[in-house]
């Protein structure tokens, strides 16, 4: 190729910064909770000296300006896995699966977003891509009216898939491609006021599921949020009535913790927004749809599968005896409950390595490496850790959680009776479409756990097979 390829890394964050500007001009409250983020965060790095040191040894400080995570709904196989394809020119990759049907949301999901530390590092946004599953619409006269209105669209311009093409055989996109890429590619997220169906097709796919008229309707998946990263979302939660936010009832995931773990996230509430229908005749009638929402979360540590079962426990058997209205009735209840159960999850640092329920990114200190080699070979890691030879810091989870999914899904679908699909998950029918297995979450982190053990034994002097039995 005749120009160099631009790190898809940096096309990233070119995209990621444009999908920030139209957001902001789009949805008025997104700029609002934007400036209330970053207030709260400023406030929190200058009161937690320790929270800082971490953020600073992990590479987060600068990320964390320019971190979000948006969300689309997606209708066909061949969307997903165009999108696939889209993302991946930006460094953007799969990671896990969610199915959301057992919560009576008629989809099933991935996470796009960059697998590499340094990508992580530089720009970690990530894209919540869910598929609709039209088999779960009981109807079938609907099913096939929904399917068929889904195979005459095109969400993607031909010349971003033509660029897409390029960038497959070519292994990368020149500066002024990748301009154009971003350009093209952000058209498939953009917010349309004009349906594509009429306002009774609407209304009929609105009554199998709301969530099935905003996939249905539209020609494009339109972004419906976009959520920044806070170092203390009880304060914006608190912060927000005051910048003119209603927030949900309670905040989704674990309860506030000194560690804090995977991820707490709250919403507040799309409004109604004016679309413009099309009557038999082919003339426009006016009418509303409410997709697009707000919402802002923190991140903890990322949990390995002991851990992560715990917190599943302890969530479900919450979850199970205390149930929040849609109104929000129980709310109170819900978090004291949840609180007094995770006092059984281990709050402090050594105490979730030693017990290995979470991650932790290591790193050879100085004292450490002016002991290089001495009586530091005859060390387990545990020792290291406690002997000061090695610091440890929570590894950031990087993911998403069905539960808490869930819940803002329902939580912006509206108090809507709650249903619940009882067929069973098709995996295999989503990684078909997507064209890729997803990546293993939990292999990602402990990749990056080991890859950061070994490098900091090295600096001590010390080889893996010395450590390898005492790990
Ligand atoms: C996605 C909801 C999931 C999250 O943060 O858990 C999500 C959607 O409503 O389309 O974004
Ligand atoms: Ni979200």
């Amino acid at each position: 190729m005749a120009a160099r390829p631009i790190r898809p890394d940096d096309i990233r964050t070119m995209f990621s910064r444009a999908m920030s500007e139209m957001y902001r001009t789009e949805v008025p409250q997104y700029g609002a909770l934007l400036d209330l983020v970053a207030e709260v965060n400023a406030a929190t790095m200058r009161a937690d000296a320790g929270l800082r040191a971490s953020l600073e040894q992990n590479g987060e400080t600068e990320r964390l300006s320019v971190e979000r995570h948006g969300a689309i709904r997606l209708g066909t196989a061949q969307e997903l896995f165009d999108i696939r394809r889209v993302f991946a020119v930006m460094g953007m990759h799969p990671v896990g699966y969610y199915d959301l049907s057992v919560a009576g949301v008629p989809v099933h999901a991935t996470a796009f977003r960059p697998i590499a530390d340094a990508g992580l590092r530089r720009n970690p946004f990530r894209v919540f891509t869910s598929l609709l599953r039209l088999d779960l619409i009981d109807d079938l006269a609907l099913r096939a009216e929904a399917e068929a209105i889904l195979a005459a669209r095109r969400i993607f311009t031909p010349r971003a898939l033509e660029l897409v093409a390029i960038c497959e055989a070519e292994g990368g996109l020149p500066q002024g491609q990748a301009g154009e890429f971003v350009r093209e590619a952000l058209e498939t997220f953009r917010w349309h006021s004009d349906a594509t169906v009429s306002l009774a097709t609407y209304r009929k796919l609105h009554e199998a599921h709301r969530l099935i008229a905003d996939v249905v309707s539209f020609r494009g998946p339109h972004i419906n949020h976009l959520t920044p990263r806070t170092l203390d979302i009880d304060a914006v939660q608190a912060g927000m009535p005051g910048y003119g936010i209603a927030p949900k009832a309670v905040i989704e995931g674990p309860p506030r913790r000194k560690c804090p773990i995977l991820l707490r996230q709250t919403s507040f509430k799309a409004l109604e927004e004016p679309i413009a229908f099309k009557d038999d005749a082919g003339a426009g009638i006016a009418g509303t749809h409410t997709a697009r929402f707000g919402e802002i979360e923190q991140r903890g540590v990322a949990l390995t599968a002991k851990g992560r079962r715990l917190y599943d426990a302890l969530l479900a058997s919450v979850r199970h005896d205390v149930q929040v209205g849609a109104t929000g009735a129980n709310a109170g209840e819900y978090g004291a409950e949840l609180s007094r159960r995770f006092g059984s999850f281990p709050d402090d640092w050594a105490e979730l390595r030693a017990e290995e329920l979470a991650f932790f990114r290591y790193s050879a200190t100085k004292a450490g490496i002016a002991r290089r080699g001495s009586s530091a070979s005859a060390m387990s890691v545990h020792e290291l850790v406690a002997a000061g030879h090695l610091r440890i810091d929570p590894i950031v989870y990087e993911d998403f959680l069905p539960v808490s999914a869930a819940g803002i899904f329902q939580s912006n679908l509206g108090g809507d009776a709650q249903k619940s699909y009882t067929a069973d998950s098709n995996r295999g029918a989503f990684e078909a479409a997507l064209g890729a297995v997803p990546h293993d979450e939990l292999e990602l982190y402990a990749q990056t756990e080991r890859a950061s053990l070994d490098r900091a034994l090295n600096e001590l002097g010390l080889s893996e097979f010395q450590i390898h039995a005492t790990a």
